[in-house]
């Protein structure tokens, strides 16, 4: 893995995505995070953050939130402040959902999904989700620490076929 993006302390995660056309069901897109215990990095999610739930330190913080995709520039933003997290918090991995409420919806039934990773003013990652089409969510990062050692960013998109609550529990997962 790559050793460049080493230190990250500060990350913001955008997500956008334009409406559904008149007459179609509305396209609602989420972003989540999810936060692993180091004794646990890979089993069940410590706690979730996402437009219905906060995180406990307030380390994590939904700045935006959309539910149809309206309005011009980022729908959805995201703040981790990894350097605040407690010690006991080993891995971090942030998806984004979309909702099945209206019926099965991959992302290629979303018109222009985009996601944009930043730390400060560098870019980490980007992803139009073209790579995980079929796909009814994805995660598009992940954020490791082994010990005291510095965060490290892994861009991991991986496609999942789930409903966003089923999802959150399985973002974590190690690939079968
Ligand atoms: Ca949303």
């Amino acid at each position: 893995m790559t050793s460049l993006n080493k230190g990250t302390r500060k990350v913001e995660v955008k997500l956008k995505w334009d409406p559904s056309p008149l007459g179609a069901p509305a396209s609602d897109l989420d972003i989540i995070a999810a936060t692993y215990q180091a004794n646990d990095p890979h089993g069940s999610p410590a706690y979730l953050v996402h437009f219905g739930s906060r995180s406990p330190d307030g380390t994590i913080t939904l700045n935006r939130d959309s539910v149809n995709g309206k309005g011009l520039g980022w729908d959805e933003v995201m703040t981790l402040e990894l350097d605040r997290l407690s010690p006991s918090y080993a891995r971090v991995v942030v998806g984004v959902a979309i909702q099945q409420t209206g019926g099965r919806m991959t992302f290629d039934d979303i018109a222009h999904p985009a996601s944009l990773i930043l730390t400060g003013y560098t870019e980490l990652s980007k992803s139009d989700f073209s790579g995980v089409a079929g796909s009814t969510a994805a995660t598009i990062a992940e954020f490791a620490r082994h010990g005291s050692e510095e965060w490290e960013f892994h861009p991991t998109v991986r496609g999942f076929d789930a409903d966003p609550e089923d999802f959150a529990q399985l973002m974590g997962s190690r690939p079968s």
